[in-house]
């Protein structure tokens, strides 16, 4: 089952239970802008049809990472590990920004998902 509204859904727990968080297309820190997800909890993830979820283990789109394109219910790997995520549409390439824009905000500053792709 994909993700019942937003483009992701994390959990805290194993098999989509617990405390979630539903996000859209972008960047975000946990425990500062996912609401009842924090940092260092998420054990499963779904995803919408036709994005990718990358995980990283710190904040602002550093540190190890891993990109998920299909419901997944243990993070085999990445349990209450990831720090930070971005979610984009497939095949976009990007990176992580700092400046105005929405999503991760760590202190002063923001950072969002620029879509780096070719036309
Ligand atoms: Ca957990």
């Amino acid at each position: 089952m994909p993700p019942a509204a937003g483009k992701a859904q994390v959990f805290a727990d194993k098999d989509y239970q617990g405390a979630s968080a539903t996000l859209e297309e972008g960047c975000y820190n946990f425990g500062l802008n996912t609401g009842a997800v924090g940092n260092d909890v998420i054990s499963s993830l779904k995803v919408a049809a036709g994005y990718e979820v990358t995980l990283y283990a710190d904040y602002n789109g550093e540190g190890a990472s891993k990109t998920y394109t299909s419901d997944t219910p243990w993070l085999e790997g990445f349990n209450d590990t990831a720090s930070s995520i971005q979610i984009a549409a497939a095949g976009k390439t990007g990176e992580w920004s700092q400046g105005s824009g929405s999503s991760a905000e760590t202190g002063d500053d923001w950072f969002y998902f620029e879509d780096t792709s070719s036309a």
